[in-house]
């Protein structure tokens, strides 16, 4: 299966609603109504979702649209429109070493997306080091060194290590070795955790003590599957780490995708967090650009094509 299909199939959940919902009838109030309470049970939040319904409903009465099939391609436009802000190229050229370091909640597949990244940097001819910063547990450690090994990819790690302290031996490492990117695990937390989201700045704090202006990108890894919640971890993870852009996993799961749209409409559009990419399995090569056409389109239940 094609990524494209993957996605789309992923967003089952939310397609067989919307589908449905745009299989005939003609448009009148009780669609809507349907329609509302479709977009907001697919994630998308009930603030979104009504900027969404009051600009549909001015397009049916502006531009006169009749059918159901009218009202969804005005809807795929307008989740476009919504999304496009947040589709920016990942620009690993923006400083050698460049430095990311990831954060996010426990599972929400921090660690997999590292090995991802690697993997799509490697087939660009990058240098990649890793820093195994998640240093609460032996086996998070275990699990990027294995992986570094089996890719032929370093990873910086001490046992039993401060988190700060590795990430600034990882950073120093890629400066004397001439990386082209370091990118730095962090181990999971919460954003009711207070210390651990403060260790996150003093994590941030002694990359740039390796290298004034490390890290260059601090990415947040979102699970799609914690639907609204994923929003309150946008906003902490922020304030504590200060996000440079966003991964969303798990959109082959039981993801209802929408929380894409709910997280890029909460901030004004110049301001919008940049999805990198989205995950959409658990293989290496499961990790695909952000694409808010397609994306939109997949939401919405269209026919697209594997590229
Ligand atoms: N289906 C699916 N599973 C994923 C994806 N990304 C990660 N996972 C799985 O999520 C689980 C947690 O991943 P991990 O990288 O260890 O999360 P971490 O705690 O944030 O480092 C693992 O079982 C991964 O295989 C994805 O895009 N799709
Ligand atoms: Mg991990």
């Amino acid at each position: 299966m094609g990524f494209f299909s993957r996605l789309k199939s992923g967003l089952a959940r939310t397609r067989v609603n919307i589908v449905g919902l745009f299989s005939g009838g003609v448009v009148d109030e009780d669609f809507f109504e349907t329609l509302e309470e479709t977009l907001i049970a697919a994630d998308i939040g009930y603030k979104p979702t009504s900027v969404i319904l009051q600009r549909l409903r001015d397009a049916v009465k502006l531009k006169g649209l009749k059918t159901r099939e009218e009202v969804r391609t005005a809807l795929r436009d307008e989740i476009e429109r919504i999304l496009l802000p947040a589709q920016k190229p990942f620009d690993v050229e923006a400083a050698k070493p460049l430095v990311i370091m990831m954060v996010g909640v426990n599972g929400a597949g921090k660690t997999t997306t590292i090995g991802k990244i690697a993997k799509w940097l490697a087939a660009r001819d990058k240098k990649v080091l890793l820093a195994a910063a998640d240093t609460f547990r032996a086996a998070a450690r275990e699990q990027l060194a294995v992986w570094g090994e089996r890719n032929k990819i370093d990873v910086i790690a001490q046992s039993g290590g401060d988190p700060a302290a590795v990430v600034f031996d990882a950073v120093s490492a890629g400066v004397a070795r001439g990386a082209d990117v370091v990118i730095a695990d962090t181990a999971g937390r919460l954003p009711t955790q207070t210390n651990l989201m403060e260790e996150l700045a003093r994590i941030r704090r002694s990359q740039g003590k390796a290298l004034e202006g490390a890290p260059h990108e601090v990415i947040l890894v979102v699970d799609g599957t914690n639907g609204q919640n994923a929003l309150a971890q946008v906003k902490a993870f922020d304030n504590y780490a200060g996000l440079t852009g966003l991964i969303v996993t798990k959109l082959d799961g039981t993801a209802k995708g929408g929380v894409l749209v709910a997280i890029t409409a909460e901030r004004e559009p110049e301001k919008a967090l940049p999805i990198y990419f989205v995950g959409v399995g658990e293989t290496i090569d499961d990790l695909q650009p952000f694409d808010a056409k397609r994306f939109a389109s997949a939401l919405v239940g269209e026919d697209v094509q594997d590229e």
